[in-house]
């Protein structure tokens, strides 16, 4: 029987301190692993941060490919992991970071169980630009199904744009991340399952099943619509979603 208690505290001190660790020797199931991860993050909650909803991971091709896995995952997310947009990083407080690109979806209404596309699209009451900071707790950022699931999927930190009505198509828009004012990363919201919308109705079964249902006010990260990007010192990250808008934020220079 895997101490579920020792892996989270594991990987909880890994991510408070910034310092990589060996991936989980003992082979642990998916169950098990979402165990540690919910252990880790009531740590997190016990400190006073706040779960504001879920993030999706590998609901794309490029980023199943980077990783080399091809099961969905999900982890919390918390206020602790919000960075303002415009606003900037200090590196120090990551492992390894990395950037990708994503949609994240703001809920009007509670979402649960088995729901179909268009009663997610009802339940939403804003889409936004946005990109989220994985950090692998993983020494190289190499990791199983199961090792990332206990690290709460890499979560680390979101940056959102401004807030869009919901309304409009979104299956298909166009998404640059710049960085230094170079294009690095170019998608479309497609990859994200065929449509994001895809990813929230995924969402809203997972968190049911896992007795955490969507609430409104809930937001869900759609997953990277890219492979992600390591990030570095002095950087600026810009990202544009076409009818949505731009979500952007800087590394610090080096000290
Ligand atoms: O959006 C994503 O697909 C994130 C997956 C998280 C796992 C990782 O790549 O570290
Ligand atoms: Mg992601």
């Amino acid at each position: 029987m895997p101490d579920i208690a020792q892996l989270a505290a594991r990987l909880d001190d890994a991510a408070r301190h910034a310092e990589a660790v060996a991936q989980l020797e003992e082979p642990i199931d998916l169950a098990d692993a979402y165990r540690v991860q919910a252990a880790s993050m009531g740590r997190r909650y016990a400190r006073g941060e706040n779960r504001i909803g879920m993030k999706m991971g590998f609901t794309s091709r490029a980023k199943m490919a980077q990783m080399g896995l091809d099961t969905m995952i999900w982890g919390r997310l918390t206020d602790g992991m919000l960075i303002e947009d415009g606003g900037t990083i200090d590196i120090r407080r990551f492992v390894h970071p990395r950037v990708e690109p994503e949609i994240a979806f703001l809920l009007a209404a509670p979402l649960s169980g088995i729901v179909t596309p268009l009663a997610a699209r009802a339940a939403l009451a804003g889409i936004a630009p946005a990109l989220e900071i994985i950090d692998s707790r993983y020494r190289d950022f190499k990791f199983s199904l199961t090792d990332v699931v206990a690290d709460n999927s890499s979560s680390s930190g979101l940056v959102v744009g401004p807030w869009a009505d919901p309304a409009i198509d979104f299956s298909n828009l166009g998404m640059i991340v710049e960085i230094d004012g170079v294009e690095r990363m170019i998608g479309s919201s497609a990859a994200i399952l065929g449509n994001p919308i895809r990813s929230l109705v995924a969402a809203a079964k997972l968190a049911q099943e896992a007795g955490e249902p969507l609430q409104a006010g809930d937001i869900v990260m759609a997953g990277g619509a890219t492979a992600a990007e390591a990030l570095a010192p002095g950087q600026h990250i810009r990202l544009t979603v076409q009818h949505l808008g731009h979500a952007e934020f800087r590394v610090a220079p080096a000290a």
